[in-house]
């Protein structure tokens, strides 16, 4: 996949792409990546890349000619989204990191000041996503998390591990407790059916407490999440047990 994030802070990107799995995915050629400013395609002697909004008011807004020319100089494979990060988008996911993960390309535009002009968004833009109801001064972090649950996803990116994990959200469900060694902590021990090891044993325990977890802390994950007759017998256990 090549990802293009069109942005005026182009360092901020290109540094953070440097680094653990983002690099690897670059390294493996599994991803490509490249930043571009819209400050390099301003025209004018002091390359503008926003205006005062018509109608007055406080703040500003990104020039269109700018961004719609950097976008347009990046948009290259068939079926290419351009997604624009912004707190108006639909909210991110992992289905939609998983649909995402499926293109040739994605233009990540990331917007600053009160915004971009209208007429990029409804011309240029396929995709508006928003990761989360927060006041951020940019779409670059955003940007940056988009990149990382879609990129993980490629394939020749995690290796082995990449099905495990994509398991643990797979099925829309929040991950059981971890535990690593010592067996004993602060006076805090491993529960005994990990350290016994008996496998179903073990892959029962986990899918309960995954159960009990994801039902205390996101009652909305769990009724939307694909579960089994096993998942609704372990359900009914711990409704019995009233450790809800
Ligand atoms: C009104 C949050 C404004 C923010 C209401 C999540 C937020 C992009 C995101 C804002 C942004 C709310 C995002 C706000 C984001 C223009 C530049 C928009 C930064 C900007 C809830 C500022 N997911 N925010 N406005 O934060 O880009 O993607």
């Amino acid at each position: 996949m090549r990802v293009d994030v069109v942005t005026i802070f182009p360092e901020m990107i290109a540094r953070a792409l440097d680094f653990s799995m983002m690099a690897r995915a670059r390294e493996a050629g599994a991803a490509e990546f490249a930043v571009h400013n819209p400050r390099d395609f301003a025209t004018d002697a002091h390359r503008m890349v926003d205006d005062a909004p018509y109608g007055g008011g406080a703040g500003m807004v990104m020039k269109p000619e700018p961004l719609a020319a950097c976008i347009e100089a990046t948009v290259s494979a068939e079926g290419a989204a351009v997604v624009l990060m912004t707190p108006q988008g639909e909210p991110f996911d992992q289905t939609r990191a998983r649909r995402l993960a499926g293109l040739q390309q994605m233009v990540v535009v990331c917007g600053h000041y009160e915004g971009v002009d209208e007429r990029v968004r409804e011309t240029l833009v396929t995709d508006e996503i928003s990761i989360g109801d927060y006041v951020l001064t940019g779409g670059e972090l955003p940007a940056l998390v988009l990149i990382d649950a879609v990129v993980r996803l490629l394939p020749g990116v995690l290796g082995n591990e990449s099905s495990v994990h994509e398991d643990s959200f797979g099925d829309g469900l929040l991950e059981h407790p971890h535990y690593t060694r010592p067996a004993e902590f602060r006076g805090m021990r491993v529960p005994d059916v990990l350290v016994e090891g008996h496998h179903a044993q073990v892959r029962r325990w986990r899918r309960k407490m995954s159960l009990l977890r994801t039902l205390r802390r996101r009652p909305d994950l769990l009724a939307r999440a694909a579960l089994d007759d096993d998942d609704r017998e372990l359900l009914a256990e711990i409704l019995a047990q009233q450790v809800n």
